[in-house]
């Protein structure tokens, strides 16, 4: 705010409320005077917080600079030989090359971005300012004290800890597939997720939630006649994941619609509604359809996606991004509780302005602090669940039973355990039990009951016995300390995991079954990041 006020001052004008649109202003603004002589300080030194910038301008064709704070940033070097132009290198990094060969540069903020070009990275580090000119990369560190426009070159040790990472091991660390890593990964990319949108509070300040895609239109939502979520496969889940709470929070009817279905039965949407589009890609072929129709239709239509600039980012009148960095493995994990933190986050921005004053949002938005470290708990099951996955690996079928928060937690156990372990499963609503799936119930098929305590327990209680009754071969998920209470008799296995509030128990509850439809996948020997006859994103319907 200091920085625009000034600038404004200057006479800059500005188009958007986004802070990053003073960078580039400021960076006029430094050029200006520096020209003028005004003995304008560094102008990156005046930015506060994260921050990783590429500048190109006009006034200095052929060259390219780069800076960070915070925020990652690498350099990629690659040799390439059969390059015609000859281009002058030199520089820090021994660009000349051992070999004296023509080079070209990537500056990007994740390695994954730039593997499939080079495996020779560099990573810059906070101060440093690379400067590319004519094909030459110079690296220049700020000095330590305060003088701020003098800039020495760094160290040349820099050009020498080049890291060589082979492509997969930059991208998988130390897992043995992605689907792994990115289950692993979980407690950090919910941290991303929520990064500065739950407000902390304070002494003076309100507890909230600050979603800076939708500030200008919760009021049009929370005025709405009806939300609909509208997804595909664990999107569509995770949005039946987080449905109740929506509901109970801004008190409007939700409606759930595969997109595809929607499309076929050409639903009717009107003005008054609200439609969300839930996609990990942005780009699900029939999500997008289901799109186009709703916003002809009238409908304030509001994005969830993973990817920025993605179709349905772009296609959408506002939204949120996931920000759960990049998933590879195409059995979507960590896209899947990042999904269900942001709509619980929606629920509580449509809830209330005073959301402080209420004991319920009060309570969600702690544990919304506390989930990172939770699911950190509960991937110690990781062991025990390999354990059960050496059992289960020669079945042919397994049932999964949730009702209310882990009713879809049922049906992404399930969709988990069919589309990578290639094993039939099924996710079911318990209340369903006795109108159907009862007659399948014997002494050798395994079932799945997610039993953790919320306001269904006691009905979850009564399925165990109705299942036990028949035999069933049971596996009851249930809150650490209840193994003893949910079966006194000890026949079933059991899933003890830490309790957070009911509405973001799925978030902890479907770690474990990923963790085991993964086991199940390795053992049965199937290919994990790549199941036979599937793609990441669906962009054909
Ligand atoms: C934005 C910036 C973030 C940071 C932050 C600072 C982007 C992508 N995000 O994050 O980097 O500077 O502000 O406060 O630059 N949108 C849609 N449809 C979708 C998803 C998003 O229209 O499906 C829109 C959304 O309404 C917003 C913009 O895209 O105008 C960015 O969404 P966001 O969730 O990244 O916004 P925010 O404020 O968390």
């Amino acid at each position: 705010m200091d920085l625009k006020e000034t600038l404004l001052k200057y006479g800059f004008h500005f188009e958007s409320d986004t802070d990053t649109e003073v960078i580039p202003k400021l960076a006029k603004f430094v050029h200006d005077s520096l020209n003028e002589d005004l003995g304008s300080d560094g102008g990156d030194k005046q930015l506060e917080g994260a921050y990783a910038l590429i500048f190109k301008s006009p006034y200095y064709p052929n060259e390219l600079v780069a800076c960070k704070r915070g925020s990652p940033l690498l350099l990629g070097v690659k040799e390439t030989g059969d390059m015609r132009t000859d281009i002058n290198v030199e520089s820090d990094l021994s660009a000349e090359g051992h070999h004296g060969k023509p080079k070209e540069y990537y500056l990007a903020s994740d390695a994954n971005a730039i593997v499939e070009h080079t495996r020779r990275v560099l990573v810059i580090e906070d101060n440093e300012v690379v400067h590319m000119k004519d094909g030459a990369v110079h690296i220049f560190k700020s000095d330590s004290d305060k003088s701020r426009r003098l800039l020495r070159p760094a160290s040349v040790q820099r050009g020498l800890s080049t890291l060589e990472m082979e492509v997969e091991q930059i991208r998988k660390g130390n897992f043995e597939h992605f689907m792994q890593k990115e289950i692993h990964e979980q407690p950090d990319s919910l941290t991303m997720t929520m990064r500065g949108r739950l407000i902390r509070g304070g002494e003076q300040k309100a507890k909230g939630i600050l979603l800076g895609g939708l500030k200008d239109h919760l009021k049009t939502m929370r005025r709405s006649r009806r939300i609909l979520f509208i997804g595909c496969g664990t999107s569509y889940n995770a949005a039946l994941a987080a449905r109740p709470v929506v509901e109970e929070l801004s008190g409007i009817p939700v409606t759930m619609e595969i997109a595809s279905d929607l499309l076929d039965r050409q639903g009717p949407i009107y003005r008054e509604d609200t439609a969300i589009f839930v996609s990990q890609s942005g780009e699900t072929a029939d999500t997008l359809q289901a799109l186009e129709y709703a916003k002809s239709n009238g409908a304030l239509c509001v994005g969830i996606t993973n990817t920025v600039g993605s179709a349905i980012a772009r296609g959408t009148h506002c939204g949120i991004h996931l920000n759960a960095g990049c998933e590879i493995g195409v059995a979507s994990t960590k896209a899947y509780t990042s999904q269900i933190a942001v709509i619980v986050m929606l629920a509580l921005a449509l809830g209330d302005d005073s959301l402080s004053t209420q004991q319920r949002p009060n309570a969600i938005m702690d544990n919304l602090y506390n989930l990172p470290s939770k699911v950190r708990d509960v991937l110690k099951l990781d062991k025990d669940m390999k354990e059960l996955a050496a059992l289960l690996m020669d079945e042919q079928s397994l049932l999964v039973f949730g009702r209310g928060y882990n009713y879809a937690t049922a049906l992404e156990c399930a969709l988990k355990v069919k589309e990578v372990s290639l094993m039939h499963a099924e996710g079911i609503v318990a209340g369903e039990m006795k109108h159907g799936p009862l007659a399948l119930v014997d002494e050798t098929l395994p079932i799945i009951v997610i039993a953790t305590r919320d306001a269904s327990l006691n009905k979850q209680q009564s399925v165990i016995q109705q299942l036990k009754a028949r035999k069933g071969r049971l596996i009851v998920m249930c809150t650490e300390g209840d193994a003893e209470f949910m079966c006194p008799d000890r026949t079933c296995r059991i899933i003890e995991v830490p309790k957070v509030h009911d509405c973001l128990q799925p978030i902890i509850n479907i770690v474990p079954l990923q963790l085991l439809a993964y086991h199940l996948t390795v053992f049965r020997g199937f290919n994990v990041d790549q199941p036979r006859n599937l793609a990441k994103s669906v962009t054909t319907q």
